[in-house]
């Protein structure tokens, strides 16, 4: 049974270092040089109630695309880890969070299975400085490696930094809520396995 997964990736774009711990409170550590996105990952891991750090460097002078895809790359590699290593969790997670005028919600489910459903109309193309389009790219990172089901709903919203925002806040809850310990320790498929 392990609740915590420490992951390493280099490559000639990226360098990439995360580390999770499902159990532990401590503040998030999101070191990337990319502040929105850095701002959207600490409340990802705030709300969701677990540990979180990341360190990550990549070519963002050329495009930030590299860095957020290889982010969710690892994070989905991270989440495996501890997902094939700790015992049974409740394995769907999901949550609605609203953000001002904005509604955002994301349903998933982590049995190994990887899919993404994203489902989102940004009003502005950029949050700060953040190209608003690279958070598909790191959700379709993120399900295929941490083999999920993720559908993610930005339902309405003026404003983008309130939409991504709510839905990252929405991810966040839906992943304590699918790792936590399944009750009376069974494993939640009619197979019997997952
Ligand atoms: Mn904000």
């Amino acid at each position: 049974m392990s609740r915590t997964a420490e992951i390493s990736r280099t490559t000639k774009e990226t360098n990439i270092k995360i580390l999770i711990d499902l159990d532990s409170r401590e503040e998030p550590k999101i070191d990337i040089e990319l502040p929105f996105f850095t701002h959207i990952l600490y409340s990802m891991a705030f709300h969701g109630g677990f540990y979180m750090e990341i360190t990550g460097r990549g070519d963002i002078d050329v495009d930030p695309h590299h860095l957020v895809e290889d982010i969710g790359l690892v994070l989905g590699d991270v989440f495996t880890a501890i997902r094939t290593a700790d015992g049974p969790h409740k394995r769907f997670g999901h949550f609605i969070i609203p953000m001002d005028e904005a509604l955002s919600e994301v349903t998933i489910d982590v049995a190994g299975r990887p899919y993404l459903v994203y489902n989102a109309n940004y009003p502005q193309p950029v949050a700060g400085t953040f190209d608003i389009s690279l958070l598909k790219e790191f959700l379709l990172a993120f399900a295929n490696r941490g083999g999920m089901n993720i559908h993610a709903v930005c339902r309405y919203g003026d404003n983008s930094h309130h939409m991504a925002e709510a839905l990252f806040k929405a991810l966040g809850k839906a992943l304590g809520q699918a790792f936590s310990p399944a009750e009376g320790n069974i494993i939640l498929s009619t197979k019997g396995k997952l």
